[in-house]
C-alpha cells in the first residue's frame, strides 16, 4: 500500500504520480481547498486538497490514517519551506481514503514543543512516539544496539541468553523480585553475573548478553529502573581489569563513531553533538575524594561517590582532559561484591571499575576472583556462604581461567549520549516503582 514514502520525494519526482499511506498531522483549510501534511517514519509532505476533496474531507481528524494518490508538483519559489526535507514539493491529490478516523480530542499533545508531562506522555507512548523527537531517539538506541552486536561479533565473542528466572543471583539479595514457581520461590535475574562467569569457563572464553536485567530498587530517581536493559561481556585468560578497560575504549569508539555516521540526521534534529574517546582518563577514587574535597564536597573514606560526586567529577574530567568518560578505580572491598578480585598489595580495595560517561555512572566491571580458596574467604569475610550457590562454586572447581567483565547499561548510554535528562526518556515502556503499566 505505501508505494512511495513521505520524507523520501523529492524534486527528481515532479510530475511523477504517487501513492502514499500514513497519519495526518494537520489539516489547514484555506477557503475551499486545504492542506494536509502527510506524515510516515520518513518524514512528512505537503499535500494540497482541491474543493472537491477538501468539502469531502474537511472532517478527517489530526492523526488519522489516510492513503492518498496524486501527483508531484514543485512549489513556487516563494513557498519553499527550507526547514522541510520535503520543502520543494508538495502532491496534489487525485484520491482520499481513511484507513482509520482518529478520536478528538487526542489524549496528549503530540507537538515538538509539546507542554504534556513526561507521566502522560508515557501513558500514551505509541502516540508520543508519533513526534519526530522521540522517533529519533529510538532510531538512535536501535544503532547502539546494532552497532553493540556488530563489534562484539566482530571481536569473536560469543552472544548468550542466560536464563531470567533464577534461584537466586550473587548480588545483593534485597535487589531481587521473588515470584512464586510451583511450590517454590524464583528470583528475575538482577544480573547475568553467574551465567557469563559460568560460559567464560564453559571454553567459550568470550561471551557477551544484551537482555533484561530486574532490580527491586525502590529508587525514584532519573537514572534508575526496576527493569532495564544490560549489555554485559566477559573474557578469559585477562591480565588485569586493565584488558576489560582497554576492551570497552575500543568498543565506545567503534560505536559512537558508527553512530556518528549512521544518525547523521538524528542526531542534527536532537542538537547532538557525539565525542569520540579514545583513551578514557582513569582516576583512583581516592584522587576523586581529594578533588572534590577542594569543591567543598566530602566523600567519607569507605564511601562510593554519590550522584552529585560523579556530576561533579565528570564536569572536572570534561574540562581538565576534554573527555566525556572517566574510568574510576580503586573502589573499596567494603563497597563491591564478593566475587571481586583484590589486589596482593592491598586487600582495602579491589580490581575493579566504574565508568562514568557525563556525570553518570554507565558500567561496573571487574576482574573476578577465580582461585576457588580465596573466592571462599572473600565470602565469609562478606558473611556468606559459597556452599549455599553450588552451581556458582562448581564453576571455579573443573579448570578455571583467569576471567572478568563489565556491566553496562543501554538505557543509561542512550539517555548520556542524547543529554535527555531522564533514563525513562530512553527506554520505550519504563518500569519503576511506581509504573507497570502500558
Ligand atoms: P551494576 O549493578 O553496577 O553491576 O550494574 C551495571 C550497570 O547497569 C546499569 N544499571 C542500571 N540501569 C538502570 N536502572 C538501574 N536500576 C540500574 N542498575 C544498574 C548501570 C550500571 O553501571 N554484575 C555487575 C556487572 C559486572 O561486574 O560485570 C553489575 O550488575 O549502567
Amino acid at each position: 500500500m505505501q508505494k512511495q514514502r513521505c520524507g523520501e520525494l523529492s524534486k527528481a519526482e515532479v510530475g511523477k504520480s504517487v501513492e502514499l499511506s500514513g497519519w495526518v498531522d494537520t489539516l489547514r483549510l484555506t477557503g475551499k481547498i486545504s492542506f494536509l501534511l502527510l506524515r510516515d517514519r520518513t518524514g512528512i509532505v505537503q499535500v494540497f486538497l482541491d474543493k472537491v476533496l477538501t468539502e469531502k474531507f474537511q472532517h478527517i481528524k489530526a492523526q488519522s490514517v489516510v492513503h492518498i494518490t496524486g501527483v508531484v508538483h514543485a512549489r513556487p519559489e516563494n513557498q519553499v519551506k527550507a526547514d522541510m526535507k520535503t520543502g520543494e514539493i508538495e502532491i496534489a491529490a487525485a484520491s482520499l481514503e481513511v484507513l482509520s478516523m482518529a478520536e478528538a480530542p487526542l489524549p496528549i499533545e503530540i507537538t515538538e514543543d509539546t507542554t504534556t508531562g513526561l507521566d502522560k506522555r508515557l501513558d500514551y507512548r505509541f502516540l508520543d512516539i508519533r513526534r519526530q523527537k522521540v522517533t529519533d531517539i529510538f532510531t538512535v538506541r536501535s544503532f547502539v544496539y546494532s552497532h553493540t552486536v556488530n563489534f562484539f561479533t566482530k571481536e569473536k565473542f560469543i552472544a548468550i541468553q542466560s536464563p531470567k528466572l533464577t534461584a537466586s543471583g550473587v548480588e545483593s539479595g534485597a535487589e531481587e523480585f521473588k515470584i512464586p514457581y510451583f511450590g517454590k520461590t524464583a528470583s528475575l535475574a538482577q544480573s547475568p553475573q553467574i551465567y557469563k562467569q559460568m560460559f567464560v569457563v564453559s571454553g567459550l572464553e568470550r561471551v557477551y548478553e544484551i537482555g533484561p536485567i530486574f532490580r527491586a530498587e525502590k529508587s525514584h530517581t532519573t537514572r534508575h529502573l526496576t527493569e532495564f536493559v544490560g549489555i554485559d561481556f566477559e573474557m578469559g585468560f585477562i591480565e588485569s581489569e586493565e584488558d576489560i578497560m582497554k576492551l570497552i575504549e575500543k568498543y565506545l569508539s567503534y560505536v559512537l563513531t558508527e553512530i556518528q555516521k549512521s544518525c547523521k540526521e538524528e542526531l542534527q534534529r536532537l542538537g547532538v553533538v557525539v565525542s569520540v574517546p579514545t583513551k578514557i582518563p582513569r582516576l583512583s577514587l581516592r584522587e576523586a575524594r581529594k578533588i572534590l574535597k577542594e569543591k567543598g564536597k566530602i566523600i567519607p573514606e569507605h564511601e562510593d561517590l554519590d550522584a552529585e560526586g560523579e556530576r561533579m567529577i565528570g564536569a572536572y574530567v570534561k574540562e581538565k582532559y576534554k573527555c566525556d568518560f572517566v574510568f574510576m578505580l580503586d573502589y573499596p572491598w567494603t563497597k563491591r561484591p564478593f566475587y571481586h578480585m583484590r589486589p596482593e598489595k592491598d586487600k582495602s580495595v579491589t580490581k575493579s571499575f566504574d565508568l562514568v560517561y557525563k556525570g553518570v555512572e554507565i558500567a561496573t566491571g571487574a576482574q573476578r576472583e577465580h582461585r576457588l580458596e580465596i573466592l571462599e574467604a572473600q565470602c565469609k569475610e562478606k558473611g556468606l556462604d559459597l556452599t549455599k550457590m553450588p552451581f556458582y562454586r562448581d564453576i571455579f572447581r573443573y579448570g578455571c581461567p583467569p576471567h572478568g567483565g563489565v556491566g553496562l547499561g543501554l538505557d543509561r548510554i542512550t539517555e548520556r549520549l542524547l543529554d535527555l535528562g531522564n533514563i525513562r526518556e530512553a527506554i520505550l515502556l519504563p518500569r519503576d516503582p511506581e509504573r507497570l503499566t502500558p
